[in-house]
């Protein structure tokens, strides 16, 4: 029996390689010497598509690949995917939720502690001798304990990253488009939120309604005892505005783990001492990529065998 023919745009985790190679006609796009080549000729055998490292799939690559059915994302955020020229062309799109919101919400506690106590600086400082050379590292003139947190999407992820801030005695409010039935107050605005709390938690999908809507104003409304964590997706935050609010101290400090033109960061943000830059590791371990990529496998397996999506966003 012939096996089926999926297209992997861009490299992907080990396991999805493995995975696919197992079951699955694979065609490397990547690594193709001449992609154009490879679309042209073998483009109308493709029937799914397994994508990671946030590679872009749009109308015009799907136009390519008429027999496609399923775009398996790996990765529960889905914003490199035009999901509505997929659902036009009767294309189902699947991501990874559930399965990362630990080590997401980890990642987002941890970069809030290594913000406002500093902790990175303080282990640079270390490192570099000078704790014996010069005295004992500087107070950090915030805490943790008791801050009064907003979180920016109180999704899967957003409510992970609740339950454990109420470990560290913070008070947690958040803002969605619509009330959850949950014990945490709820703001109908951002800027009502960002005005009545220190720290922003920054968790909701990258897209159109979401761009920019931290700007200038909200980083303001968050004042100068503020502290940002952006663990969503870099378009949300205005990055330049972040910069200015950063230099001007409107804002004490923030921590990020995405960016508006990944891999790039501004210098600026790199040059600031009051900033906590991670490379968008949020979900980055061994278990909990392996955990997603099985999902991936999941939702290919089940759209092959029964003609339906495990995790299907559209
Ligand atoms: P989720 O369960 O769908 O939660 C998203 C939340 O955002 C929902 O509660 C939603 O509530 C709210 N929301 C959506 N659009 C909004 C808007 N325009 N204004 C205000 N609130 C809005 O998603 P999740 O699984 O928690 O993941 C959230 C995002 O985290 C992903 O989409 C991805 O971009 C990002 N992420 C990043 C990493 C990383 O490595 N840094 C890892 C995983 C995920 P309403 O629908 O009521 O508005
Ligand atoms: C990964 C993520 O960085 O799930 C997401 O939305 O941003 C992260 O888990 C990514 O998707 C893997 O390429």
């Amino acid at each position: 029996m012939t096996r089926p023919t999926v297209l992997i745009p861009a490299p992907m985790h080990p396991s999805v390689l493995d995975g696919c190679a197992e079951r699955f006609e694979v065609l490397r796009l990547w690594e193709a010497p001449d992609r154009e080549a490879l679309l042209d000729e073998r483009g109308k055998d493709v029937r799914a598509i397994a994508v990671g490292s946030h590679a872009r799939i749009d109308g015009p690559l799907l136009d390519r690949l008429p027999n496609v059915g399923i775009v398996a994302n790996f990765g529960v955020g889905y914003d490199s995917i035009d999901v509505d020229a997929a659902t036009e062309r009767g294309v189902v799109v699947t991501n990874s939720p559930g399965v990362l919101d630990d080590e997401v919400a980890d990642t987002a506690l941890a970069l809030l502690l290594m913000t406002v106590r500093e902790l990175g600086r303080a282990e640079r400082y270390l490192r570099a001798g000078r704790w014996e050379a010069e005295g004992h590292y500087p107070l950090t003139p915030a805490t943790v304990t008791g801050r009064r947190l907003g979180i920016l999407g109180l999704g899967r992820i957003g409510e992970a990253i609740a339950q454990r801030a109420e470990t560290f005695r913070m008070t947690v409010g958040y803002h969605n488009r619509s009330e959850k039935d949950v014990p945490y107050r709820y703001y109908p605005t951002l800027l009502e939120m960002a005005r009545d709390v220190d720290t922003l938690v920054v968790v909701v999908p990258g897209n159109a309604a979401t761009r920019h809507l931290v700007d200038a104003e909200v980083l303001e409304a968050l004042g100068p005892d503020g502290v940002l964590v952006n663990i969503g997706r870099g378009s949300v935050v205005d990055e330049t505005a972040l910069i200015e609010a950063l230099r001007s101290r409107t804002i004490h400090a923030a921590g990020l783990d995405v960016y508006e033109e990944e891999p790039h960061v501004p210098q600026e943000l790199i040059d600031l001492d009051n900033t906590v830059l991670l490379p968008h590791v949020g979900s980055g371990s061994e278990p909990t990529r392996r955990a997603m990529g099985r999902l991936v496998l999941g939702n290919l397996d089940t759209w092959f065998a029964e003609g339906r999506a495990l995790t299907p966003v559209n």
